[in-house]
C-alpha cells in the first residue's frame, strides 16, 4: 500500500468538518486504496469538542485512516502536508463591520499562509473554504511565497453544484446529465452562474442548456438569483449555514484536483488570475471554468462571452478588486486573531456566509 497522504482540515470542530471528515477518511477524495493521516486544527477553546470528533473517527473503524492528529498549534498542523483544506475562519459577530471581519480573516489567513510556507510540502494543494473564501485564499497564497500560487484555490464548487442541480430539476433529469455550468467570480451574491456553455444530456444527446430548458427568462433571471441567494435561503430555513452540501462540494473539488476532470467536462473553482483570461484583472482569486490533469488546473479559454455575461463578470471582479485592496492594506498591520465564537446565531452570519 502507498504511504499515507497527510491532509489538514481546519475548523475541524465545526459543522462542515463534521460532514466532511467521514467522506475523506473513507476514501471518497484521495482514492479507495490511499491511506490517510488526518490532521485536525481548531482553536484552543474547541479542543474538548475536537476530542469528541476524534473519538467518533476512531469509532468508524475505517481501514484507510492511519492516524488522526488533533491540534491547536500551527507548527503541528501544517507539517509535511500533501493537502490543506482551510475551513475555519472568523464568523461575523453581531454589530461587526465588514471591514473588521475582513481584518480578522486577513490575520488568520496570513498566519496560516506563513505556516504553510514554513512547514508544508512545496507541492501541497490548498483549498480555502472559510469566507470570504476568494480573498482569504489570495492572502494565504501571498503569505506563502515558496509555494506556487497555482497550488491555491477556493471553493465555488458548491455554487457550481447548486447551478447544475437547478437546471437538472427544471429539466426533470438527474444532475449527472448537466455539465459545464460556470460560476464566475466571487463566492458571494455577486457571483455569476452562467449556462451559455452548459450542455444537458437528453436521451443520450448533448443539447445546449437554453434549448433543453426552453425558458430564457428563467435562465437569465430567477435561475441566477436562486443560485446567488441559495446560501441565504438555506440559512433562513435551517437556521444554520450549508454544511452537508458544502462538505460534498469540498470532496468534489479536492477529488478533481487529485484525479483530474473528465474529458470534455469543466468545473468551476476560484484560482489565481494572471490577467490573461477573459479580461479579469490580475492578482485576484476569481472563479473560472477549469479542467484538471496531473494535479494541475488550466482555465478553459476561448469561450464566447456576450454583453449580458460580460457585465456580470465585470461586476463580480470589481467587488473582488475592492475586497483585495482592503485586505492587502491590512497585511502589514494585522493584529493577532482573537478566538472566534463558533456556532453563532445563523442570522448574524447571514451576510458573511453563502
Ligand atoms: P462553524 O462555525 O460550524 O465552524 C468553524 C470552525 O472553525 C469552528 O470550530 C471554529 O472554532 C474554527 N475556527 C475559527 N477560527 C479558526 C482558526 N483561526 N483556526 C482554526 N480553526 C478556526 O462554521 P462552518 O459552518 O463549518 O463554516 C466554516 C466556514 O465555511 C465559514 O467561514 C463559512 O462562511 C464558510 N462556507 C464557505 C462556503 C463556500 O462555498 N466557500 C460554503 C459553506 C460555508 O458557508
Amino acid at each position: 500500500m502507498a504511504e499515507p497522504v497527510r491532509v489538514l482540515v481546519t475548523g475541524a470542530a465545526g459543522q462542515i468538518a463534521y460532514s466532511l471528515l467521514y467522506s475523506i477518511a473513507k476514501g471518497d477524495v484521495f482514492g479507495k486504496d490511499q491511506p490517510i493521516a488526518l490532521v485536525l486544527l481548531d482553536i484552543a477553546p474547541m479542543m474538548p469538542v475536537l476530542e469528541g470528533v476524534v473519538m467518533e473517527l476512531q469509532d468508524c473503524a475505517l481501514p484507510l485512516l492511519r492516524e488522526v492528529i488533533p491540534t491547536d498549534k500551527g507548527e503541528v498542523a501544517f507539517k509535511d502536508l500533501d493537502a490543506a483544506i482551510l475551513v475555519g475562519s472568523m464568523p461575523r459577530r453581531d454589530g461587526m463591520e465588514r471591514k473588521d471581519l475582513l481584518k480578522a480573516n486577513v490575520a488568520i489567513f496570513k498566519s496560516q499562509g506563513e505556516s504553510l510556507d514554513k512547514y508544508a510540502k512545496k507541492t501541497v494543494k490548498v483549498l480555502v473554504v472559510g469566507n470570504p473564501a476568494n480573498t482569504n485564499c489570495l492572502i494565504a497564497a501571498k503569505s506563502a511565497p515558496s509555494i506556487p500560487k497555482e497550488n491555491f484555490s477556493c471553493l465555488t464548487r458548491l455554487d457550481h453544484n447548486r447551478a447544475s442541480s437547478q437546471v437538472a430539476m427544471r429539466c426533470g433529469i438527474s444532475a449527472e446529465f448537466v455539465k459545464n455550468v460556470i460560476i464566475w467570480g466571487n463566492h458571494s451574491s455577486t457571483q455569476y452562474p452562467d449556462v451559455h456553455h452548459c450542455k444537458v444530456n437528453k436521451q443520450g444527446k448533448d443539447v445546449a442548456c437554453f434549448d433543453a430548458v426552453k425558458d430564457e427568462a428563467w435562465l437569465k433571471g430567477d435561475f441566477i438569483s436562486t443560485v446567488q441567494q441559495r446560501g441565504a435561503a438555506v440559512i433562513k430555513a435551517r437556521k444554520l449555514s450549508s454544511a452537508m452540501s458544502a462538505a460534498k462540494a469540498i470532496c468534489d473539488h479536492m477529488r478533481d484536483i487529485w484525479t483530474g476532470t473528465q474529458e470534455g467536462n469543466f468545473i468551476s473553482m476560484g484560482v489565481y488570475s494572471t490577467g490573461n483570461s477573459y479580461g479579469v484583472p490580475e492578482d485576484l482569486i476569481y472563479s473560472f471554468p477549469v479542467t484538471i490533469k496531473d494535479k494541475t488546473w488550466k482555465i478553459v479559454d476561448g469561450l464566447a462571452i456576450n454583453d449580458f455575461s460580460r457585465a456580470k463578470m465585470d461586476a463580480t471582479a470589481a467587488e473582488l478588486v475592492e475586497e483585495r485592496d482592503t485586505a492587502v492594506s491590512f497585511l502589514g498591520v494585522t493584529t493577532e486573531p482573537q478566538p472566534s465564537a463558533p456556532h453563532l446565531d445563523a442570522q448574524e452570519n447571514l451576510e458573511a456566509r453563502l
